[in-house]
């Protein structure tokens, strides 16, 4: 809520530095910071905490107490989902989109790519040529438009959880899973897949559980609504399909509506081959007319596999990739699990100044999760705002050294997120990198550079002896910012070559490297490591992300560095010190 008004208002006031929000913004941080949840405070408590004002008190109260906001929702009047869209292009700013509105009556993605394609937009001041063939080239890159609009995983899966939770509560309801390519951890989702196991009194009558549902989200149609499915479009324009089946049939629904399509096909291909037929009921012995027959298996998804005579898949790897070949041969990867996790590596404190929680706070947190390495890796000096001077860094190390006594069962490594810069320079001096334990390589700057610049960039760094590791590849933020371009091929070589690891980083907004490099790095035999990038003790809980995301690029448990225990790893984070 108060992220969303921050970024409408941010449309309205035509910048992001205006007084209102700045203040959202550091509501949203002060009720992080706080800890407490915010339904429990009254708006005079909410006013107490440091950094909410009486305004925006109030307005956490209203969406608390009514699920709405007024101002909220005269902003969404302003500005639809459309308009929110179209200020995610790289170069749409407040002012551009308000003259593409003004001047050329661009409305939605379509409305933008037809004024590109008649050269009208660079007849508005401050466009030109070229930045009207930057901005095309960017939807094209985001993939933007039309029927194929997408939602990055980053909106669609805080939702579907919530939905998810809504739905367990209710009577009857036995079992809840969302399925279809969110469950399979696709970087974008078409539309949200959830499926309900209800008991009698709902499966009689699939209805009341739509009418749950309907009061439950922020619905704002029924598109369809049938006995046992319905879809619903948010207000957000994303479409939810919920379907109610038998306890007894969930297995069989969640795998057939989990996908993907090309899985299924797979699938039922394997049954046809084997006289049974499988479908979204269950799989069933084909009798002498061709019919199903016996059931075989439907209650579980473990059942079904292992009736077809398959290894169980994990959602992640079900994309028609080989899977099903490998699953019948038990030639499955042993895929990297959250609880392989020994230790995170790209992790930051308030000395960055874009963190948000103290190092003592940060280090507990990690401990807390059992983890018995640790890297802090706060900013280098050559990012602005957010980097720390050598002076600082050393300081920091010193507060890392006092801290280590408490925690005899975590190794505190001093880090540092290196910036390469434009041409694969990195921070500080070469003498002063190699006081570090430990550290991760990223791009902060430069995006536009073509990709044979990009690569060198990236091959240098790689070069470098006090590079442990690369973090978020490309840069990009999925659905917002398309990131560098590289040769990836190069580059994974390099890696190969230097044994520098690629990070996996579990910012949802991230998910970099993708699942499709992943995979190239594995069939490499390339060095992974999963991280979380967190910047407050509330984000530790993305490693599952980064694990869901490797696990979709088959990546298997011994390749990932952070899962080694403690002996083995150290010796490889030392190897080119
Ligand atoms: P999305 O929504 O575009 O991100 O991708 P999915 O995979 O969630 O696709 P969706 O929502 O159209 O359908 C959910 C699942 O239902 C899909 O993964 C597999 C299954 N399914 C849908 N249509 C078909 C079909 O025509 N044949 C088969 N075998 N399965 C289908
Ligand atoms: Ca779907
Ligand atoms: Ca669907
Ligand atoms: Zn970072």
């Amino acid at each position: 809520m108060l992220s969303e008004l921050a970024l409408l208002t941010t449309l309205k006031e035509e910048s992001p530095q205006s007084f209102k929000v700045r203040a959202y913004d550091n509501a949203k941080q002060a009720l992080e910071g706080d800890g407490r949840n915010p339904a429990d405070l009254s708006a005079t408590e909410l006013t107490k905490i440091k950094g909410i004002g009486k305004s925006t008190a109030a307005k956490i109260r209203q969406f608390i107490d009514t699920g709405s906001v007024d101002k909220l929702d005269e902003l969404r009047e302003l500005y639809p989902p459309a308009i929110v869209e179209l200020s995610r292009i790289p170069g749409m700013g407040p002012k551009t989109l308000r003259l593409v509105r003004d001047e050329l009556g661009v409305e939605d993605v379509e409305g933008l790519k037809a004024a590109i394609a008649e050269e009208r937009l660079r007849t508005l001041p401050g466009m030109g040529a070229t930045s009207e063939q930057k901005m095309g080239k960017a939807i094209e890159r985001l993939g933007l438009s039309g029927k194929d609009r997408r939602t990055p995983i980053a909106d669609a899966l805080p939702l579907a959880e919530r939905l998810v939770a809504d739905l367990r509560a209710l009577p009857d309801v036995v079992d809840v899973a969302f399925c279809g390519s969110l469950r399979r951890f696709s970087e974008t989702i078409g539309d949200i897949d959830i499926t309900v196991a209800a008991g009698a009194g709902l499966e009689a009558n699939g209805q009341a559980v739509m009418e749950a549902v309907r009061t439950h989200i922020e619905a704002d149609d029924v598109i369809l609504s049938g006995e046992t499915k319905t879809s619903f479009l948010t207000k957000a324009g994303l479409q939810v399909d919920v379907r109610v089946v038998a306890p007894d049939q969930f297995g069989a629904a969640t795998m057939y509506f989990t996908g993907s399509k090309g899985h299924n096909i797979a699938l039922r291909q394997r049954a046809i081959d084997q006289g049974s037929l499988l479908n979204e009921y269950g799989l069933f012995q084909l009798d002498d007319e061709g019919k199903a027959g016996e059931l075989l298996a439907s209650s579980t998804e473990e059942s079904i596999y292992a009736e077809l005579g398959l290894a169980f898949v994990p959602p992640p790897m079900r994309e028609a990739a080989g899977e099903v070949d490998a699953a019948a041969d038990d030639e499955l990867p042993e895929l990297v699990q959250v609880d392989h996790i020994k230790g995170d590596l790209h992790y930051h404190t308030d000395r960055s100044g874009d963190g948000r929680s103290s190092l003592a706070d940060m280090v507990a947190e990690a401990a807390g999760k059992g983890y018995r390495y640790l890297a802090i890796t706060d900013h280098g000096e050559d990012l602005a705002i957010n980097g720390s001077s050598a002076e600082e860094m050393l300081e920091h190390r010193e507060a890392i050294r006092a801290l280590q006594p408490e925690y005899p069962n975590m190794t505190l490594l001093y880090g540092c997120e290196l910036n390469i810069s434009a041409k694969g320079g990195l921070d500080y001096d070469a003498d002063f990198r190699a006081l570090f334990d430990y550290t991760v390589a990223s791009v902060h700057s430069s995006f536009d550079a073509p990709a044979k610049d990009q690569t060198k960039r990236l091959v240098a760094a790689i070069a470098d002896p006090t590079v442990n590791s690369i973090g978020h590849l490309t840069g990009r933020y999925i659905g917002r910012r398309p990131g560098i371009e590289i040769e990836v091929d190069i580059v994974l070589e390099a890696l190969h070559h230097f044994d520098v690891a690629l990070e996996v980083n579990g910012a949802l907004q991230r998910l970099d490297a993708a699942s499709s490099v992943v995979r190239r790095a594995v069939e490499r035999g390339v060095k992974l490591v999963i991280n979380t990038d967190s910047h407050h003790t509330s984000e530790l809980g993305r490693m599952e992300y980064g694990v869901l995301t490797a696990q979709r690029g088959w990546a298997p448990r011994d390749l990932v560095v952070n899962t080694w225990d403690h002996d083995d790893f150290m010796t490889w984070a030392n190897h080119r010190r």
